[in-house]
């Protein structure tokens, strides 16, 4: 698989709002956008440090995976993103390898980025997300 880094880590907050208090106020990252991915039922705000991103997520939706896990397991890192050139052919390649998909197909998410997940019950209890800019 050919990763090149950490896109971004996704952090799962009740409040974006509040949760700029801390990662504007007190570490001084700047929230350069902020986009609501309908289908996953999130709100997103994205703060860049280095080539890597951090996603703050909040559910928009109590159906929503996030609001699911923050239920479960209250606020924290929701999962982490790998950049890869080809994204479908990582989950294959990651599928081939025995792991478990979330997404069989790459899906378009926030920022135009084509994303798939694996199952954190494959990946040691991290939810893993791959991305990138390929096309289908
Ligand atoms: N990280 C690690 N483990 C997680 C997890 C996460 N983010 N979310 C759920 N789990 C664990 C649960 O704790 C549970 O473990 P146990 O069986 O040991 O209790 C197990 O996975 C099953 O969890 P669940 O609450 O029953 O939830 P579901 O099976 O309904 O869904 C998951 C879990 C990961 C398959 C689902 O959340 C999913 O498909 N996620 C991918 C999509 C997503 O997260 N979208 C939001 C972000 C979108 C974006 O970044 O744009």
């Amino acid at each position: 698989m050919n990763l090149s880094h950490i896109e971004h880590i996704g952090i799962a907050v009740k409040s974006i709002d509040e949760a700029k208090t801390f990662f504007e106020g007190v570490l001084g990252l700047k929230c350069y956008a902020v986009e609501e991915v309908k289908d996953q039922m999130v709100k997103t705000a994205f703060f860049k440090i280095g080539e890597t991103k951090i996603e703050l997520l909040e559910a928009i939706d109590e159906n929503s995976p996030v609001a699911k896990f923050i239920a479960k397991r209250g606020q924290g890192i929701h999962h982490i993103a790998f950049a890869t050139d080809d994204v479908n052919a990582s989950l294959k390649e990651a599928e081939e390898k025995g792991v478990k998909l979330i997404d069989k197909v790459s899906r378009k998410a926030a920022e135009g980025l084509n994303i798939g997940f694996l199952h954190p019950k494959s990946s040691f209890g991290v939810l893993t997300e791959l991305c990138g800019k390929d096309t289908e």
